[in-house]
């Protein structure tokens, strides 16, 4: 976080240009029995140095090391993933994309071990460091929210091996709703920031369980990771449990000059790789996003949002690909997407100013977003509240519910969450937001009381606010 450069031996190794994401380097081979490894990190703003991170963005950027570190040591031609996707749930049929770390051509015979069970070995034809196959799982239990199974396979290819857990499920569309094995599933949940006034935002575990037992708690099976890649340990426990994850590379509001911005597109594709190339076994993953609020509707976003749809679209067909729309009205990318997330403040960021009830513009506003996006022939396409909220100060209570107030809060959440259980026609909800978070004061000071993002159901140390009660007791009766 949110840039670094890593010194081996005195010697620079590798710069780190894409916040969140997972680093891999290789440090030459050497005589000497200790090694010494320096990194450098830097989280000041630096548009040539780090132009995916800008000073107007709603999160504060961290620095440090975010994420666990790893040494490994590897043979020769050693594995690096083996990438599973389901064929077939019932019968439990998996193909396997197998790559390596070198662009090698030859064949190999593989030890295939899944779920503890030795499989008959498999003749893998490399070639340029990649090879494919098929097998069949031998006691196959699908992945849902409901029952989520988890399997893993072992491949060993000479003196090297790699586990991958993962799930057999498939996500698609039914009934204008995400559908996990066919099965439609109304997603009721969060967005979530990964930050803790103690922790930054280097969680320990203990405080990722924390936070899915809350997240479970309250009813959800749902969690939009905003505006970056997650945890891949928080990943991890949202297999175990369940949840199902819009997973989205790091973005925040890009406007036009960043779009034609050749270096920016790049990086922004490069981070979007390296998130789905770290992903892609888990079945939590059903959706993947990029350029939340992005300005997509100028003519000018056009390149960059096809460019992002179709990297990911080539790495991986089997899920859905969306983004946070701000632009519900007149947004130009729509025609890219699986589902259509909208992110709104109707009742917050008030469009009438002289509203005296602001939670009554919440459902007309969804339903003339709604029939917006039907005029403009968007109707058929599932329909995701990707964000909407209202601000409340943990402990500011008050009889005449004002802005801030926890009441305020709780009945806009109300209205949110009943509407959004009783609508058959939005597919979900990922609330704004999970927990409060520190952002900057800089550009919004009289909207972000104490340098925070205010508009958690929890307070940053996960301190429940009256919300809490009402938003659990509408999603844990759905
Ligand atoms: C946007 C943005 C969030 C947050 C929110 C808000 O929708 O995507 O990160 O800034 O607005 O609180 O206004």
């Amino acid at each position: 976080g949110m840039w670094a450069r890593v010194y081996v031996d005195g010697e620079l190794l590798a710069e780190s240009r894409q916040p969140y994401s997972q680093l891999e380097i290789t440090v030459p081979a050497a005589a000497a029995a200790t090694r010494d490894i320096v990194v450098v990190s830097d989280n000041r703003f630096n548009r040539q140095r780090l132009p995916l991170l800008e000073q107007f963005f709603d999160f504060y950027a961290y620095g440090g090391i975010f994420r666990s570190v790893y040494w490994h040591e590897l043979p020769a031609r050693a594995l690096d993933r083996v990438q599973l996707t389901t064929l077939d749930v019932a019968s439990g049929r998996v193909r396997a994309d197998v790559r390596f770390r070198e662009a090698f051509t030859s064949k190999r015979t593989a030890s295939l071990t899944v779920d503890g069970k030795l499989l008959p070995p498999v003749k893998l034809t490399v070639r340029k460091g990649q090879a494919d196959f098929e097998f069949t799982v031998p006691e196959p239990a699908p992945w849902s929210p409901a029952s989520p199974a988890l399997h893993t396979c072992e491949l060993g290819v000479g003196d090297d091996a790699v586990t991958e857990r993962f799930g057999l499920r498939t996500v698609g569309v039914a009934d204008g709703v995400v559908a996990i094995n066919g099965e439609p599933v109304k997603l009721l949940g969060y967005c979530r920031h990964e930050a803790h006034p103690q922790f930054g935002p280097a969680l320990p575990l203990d405080q990722l369980v924390q936070d899915l037992h809350l997240l479970r708690d309250l009813g959800c099976n749902f969690v939009r990771g905003s505006h970056y890649p997650q945890d891949p340990r928080f990943l991890d426990l949202c297999d175990e449990l369940g949840f199902v994850v819009f997973e989205e590379s790091m973005g925040w509001g890009q406007q036009v000059e960043h779009f034609v911005d050749p270096v920016f597109q790049d990086l922004q594709v490069a981070q979007t790789e390296t998130m789905v190339r770290k992903s892609y076994n888990h079945p939590c993953v059903a959706l993947w996003g990029f350029l939340n609020e992005g300005a997509s509707h100028k003519p000018e976003s056009r390149a960059i949002y096809e460019r992002l749809a179709t990297t990911l679209r080539a790495l991986d067909s089997t899920r859905l690909v969306t983004y946070a729309s701000m632009h519900p009205l007149d947004d130009l990318n729509l025609d890219l997407v699986d589902v259509v997330s909208i992110n709104c403040y109707p009742g917050w960021y008030a469009q009438d100013k002289e509203l005296v009830a602001p939670s009554s513009e919440i459902v007309p506003r969804l339903d003339a977003i709604r029939a917006s996006l039907a005029a403009r022939g968007f109707g058929g396409k599932p329909f995701l509240v990707s964000e909407i909220g209202a601000g409340a100060i943990y402990g500011w209570r008050d009889p005449l519910h004002a802005h801030w107030s926890e009441e305020y809060q709780q009945e806009y959440l109300r209205v949110v969450c009943e509407e959004v259980v009783k609508n058959p026609a939005i597919a979900g909800v990922a609330l704004w937001q999970f927990c409060d978070g520190r952002t900057y004061a800089s550009a919004r000071a009289l909207m972000r009381p104490r340098a925070f993002n205010n508009k958690g159901t929890l307070d940053e140390y996960r301190r429940p606010k009256l919300a809490y009660g009402t938003v659990r007791s509408i999603f844990r009766k759905e």
